[in-house]
Formats: C-alpha cells, structure tokens, sequence
C-alpha cells in the first residue's frame, strides 16, 4: 500500500501501527519504525507518526486521532476522513513541535488542548522535576520526557515552548528559550518580582527579537473583546469609571493576603490596561469586614483602587471565599452609555418554581473558550514569526502595578505607579 512516499487510505480504514494482526498493519507498523509521515485530510496536515525516541514505538501525534492508547504499547490512529500519509519528518513550518516545562494542573490542559482540540501543533516533549510523575505524563500523551527542562528546551525535539512550573522557576526556563531562540508561552505571571520581569526584557531586547508571550488570557475572552471594541471606537464617548469583581468560591490556606491582588487581581489589572490602552498613575487597596470563610494569613474581601494616567478610575473586588461561585464582573461607565462585560450563555431552566441559569464555580471553565483561543493564536502567531499577545513587556507592566499595589496595601497610603517609558522595541 505504500507507494511513492504517500498512501492515501479509504474511509472508515482503522490503522494500528503496532502489533496488528493483520499483514497491512503489521507493513505498516515496520514502515513507520523507518520513518516520519505527516497525516493531511484535504491536504491540511493534522497529526503526524514517528517513531519514538524512547520506547522505539511508532507514535502518533497531533490532533484528529480519535484514540490514542499509549498504555498498551499500541498506539493507532483512527479516523473516518479520507486521508494520506505523506512521507517526510521535518514538520517546520507544518506542525510545531512544543515542549511543555511543569506538567502540573494547567501544564497538562495545555497538552491535552493542543494535542486534542487545537489545530497545528503537537505537544512532543515535557519536562518535570517530578521524575516520576513527568514520565507518567510523557507516557500518556506520548512524548519525550526530559528530567531537565533546559535541555528539552535546547533540543531539537521541540520548535516552541510553554512554561507552566511554580512561578518562581518562570524566569529560568524563559530566559532558556530566550537563548534557544524559540517563542516561549509562559503562563501568568512572568515572574513573582518585577526585577525578574525587567531582566527578561532586557535578555529579550538583546536577542534582537521578540520571542515571549505571557500567559493573560482574558485577553481572548470574547467578552472582553466585545468591551475591547466599543471602548477602542468611543462607541459610547470617552470611559470614566470602571466597577470590577473578581470572586472566587474558595481558596486554600496557602492563599495569603498579597495573593489576592498578585495572583489574582493580576488578571484585571492586565486586561484593564489592555482595554483601555494607556498605563495606571496610582493603586491603593482597602479592606472590608472579613468573611467567616478567611483564615488568619488571608484579609478577604480586598478592594484595589487604580487610576490611569488620563484619570479613569477603576475599582476592583476580590473576594475569594465567597462559597459559591466563580463570578467575573466589569462594568465600564462610559459618557453616553453603562457596558457590562457579557458572561457565557447556559440554558434558563424553569424548576421548582425558580427560574435561572447555572453559573460557574471555578476559572478553568469559566475561561475554558479564552484559554483555547489564546493557545491557538500563540501557534498560529509562533509560525508566522510573531508575537501577537500579551508581551514580556506587558509581564513586567504588571508586577511593577501589583507590586505599587502591595506596596499600598501594607502602608494603607496611595501609591504612584513609576517606570520608565515603553522601548521602542515593544511599540
Ligand atoms: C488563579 O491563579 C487564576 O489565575 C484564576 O484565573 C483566578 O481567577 C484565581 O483567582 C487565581 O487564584
């Protein structure tokens, strides 16, 4: 069946590439050990076989395959598309090679949204300072384990990379990619100090291009996009004033006081800044009467007060114990009209004489839509040789506010928010 470098199978054909009965699969499994295949269905590249690098088995990367049972050493890919198997390993340009550094909560949906959802690009190496439990995570999804994720970083094995560790490490593995020249997705925040932040900056502006993309997703959120549009056309005049709320249903004993403007006000006060494009001038942040839910470490509910530069006031509550839900608010009072930041749609249902709709009760789902466009725009962008979204100099924008922030917190006083003009670099 194997002709010509391309073999174009017929609908409904299941192939397994390992330790099938019949004579096909069995060819087919042996071609496979020799050699690389991109999978295209009309042409598209959508997953690609190889063998691989550690246990020697033909894998099957990429999105389209239905099924893919690793555990059993017979990975297979089954689709009920017309499809070709087009011979040639080098998968630049086609598919991108990621490498994912932390394969703790959000390191692993990020595997399985690339891997499964998103188009053009396959997740084929991870790195995790948990030996064993990384192995199991590379054994699942099929790909290379590394104990060292600068060397993951550094191999051929992988055109891009995501970090996901425990914050304090970001700035490592950043700075790996930075001189890998690779484009590096790292997750929020860049890096806890902003000192931290600055020293990416500068590693980046030396490379001579722009590779770093910060992980702020409600940047995609369709809502926010929507805001994003009225406020950037004056649809309804100039904002003045912005209401925002940030409630989580819960939060551990590790949460801690400063968390709640570093780890999660964080995200407003980036996608503030983003949907009024221009830089705050001060943050103060007071105190309600605390919740029941709270501990000793953890003052909550908090309210951060920030001012731009051009005087729209924004306030910000969080409030991460309220004990039943997820609620992300923003209201933009604007001079000819009030915009209220949409929530995603769930089906009104009439029971028990109550009528509602269910809300969300954690992050992950409540931004699972903003999560996926934000990974599929950093693909598409890393392929091109761009970074379209948040930059690292928008990283360090938002430690230097939610460190003036803090700052503010602890001296209960109003505190300016100083740093030097935006380089050129980054306009
Ligand atoms: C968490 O770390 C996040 O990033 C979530 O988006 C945020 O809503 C939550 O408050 C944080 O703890």
């Amino acid at each position: 069946m194997i002709e010509n470098s391309m073999m174009i199978l017929s609908n409904n054909e299941h192939v397994l590439f390992n330790r099938g009965r019949d004579r096909k699969k069995e060819r087919l499994a042996a071609e496979v050990k020799k050699r690389q295949y991109v999978c295209k269905i009309d042409g598209y590249p959508l997953c690609y076989v190889e063998k691989a690098n550690v246990s020697g088995r033909p894998v099957c990367y990429g999105n389209n395959c239905v099924e893919q049972d690793f555990k059993s050493g017979n990975p297979f890919f089954i689709t009920n598309r017309e499809y070709e198997l087009v011979e040639g390993g080098n998968m630049k340009g086609q598919i991108l090679k990621v490498g994912v550094v932390g394969v703790g909560a959000i390191g692993r949906t990020h595997i399985e949204r690339i891997n499964q959802k998103l188009q053009g690009a396959v997740v084929t190496a991870c790195a995790d300072v948990n030996v064993d439990f990384g192995k199991s995570v590379a054994e699942k999804y099929g790909c290379r384990f590394f104990t060292d994720g600068e060397e993951m970083i550094a191999s051929d094995d992988v055109d891009a990379v995501i970090v996901t560790t425990i914050d304090p490490y970001h700035e490592q593995y950043v700075m790996a990619a930075i001189r890998a020249g690779k484009y590096v997705f790292c997750e929020k925040p860049l890096a806890p100090e902003a000192d931290a932040c600055k020293r990416i900056v500068e590693a980046e502006m030396k490379a001579g291009k722009k590779l770093v993309q910060v992980g702020f997703m409600r940047r995609y959120d369709q809502g926010y996009r929507q805001l994003k549009e009225a406020i950037k056309n004056r649809t309804y005049g100039e904002p003045l004033l912005l209401h925002c709320a940030h409630r989580n249903p819960a939060v551990d004993e590790s949460y801690t006081t400063e968390m709640a403007v570093e780890n999660s006000m964080i995200h407003e006060i980036d996608v503030l800044r983003w949907l009024l494009d221009e830089d705050y001038a001060t943050a103060e942040v007071v105190f309600a009467k605390n919740t029941k839910r709270t501990h000793e470490k953890l003052m909550d509910p908090q309210i951060m007060i920030l001012t731009t530069k051009s005087g729209v006031r924004i306030d910000v509550e969080a409030f991460v114990n309220t004990g039943h839900c997820y609620d992300i608010k923003c209201e933009v009072c604007c001079e000819d009209a009030i915009l209220n930041l949409p929530e995603p749609s769930n089906i009104e249902v009439c029971a028990q004489a109550k009528r509602g709709h269910a809300i969300h009760s954690d992050w992950s789902t409540r931004f699972v839509d903003a999560y996926n466009t934000e990974v599929q725009e950093w693909i598409d962008a890393t392929k091109a040789g761009r970074v379209d979204g948040p930059t690292a100099w928008d990283g360090y924008v938002g430690q230097v506010t939610a460190k003036a922030a803090s700052k503010a917190r602890d001296t209960q006083t109003v505190v300016k928010i100083e740093m030097e003009e935006m380089p050129e670099f980054y306009k």
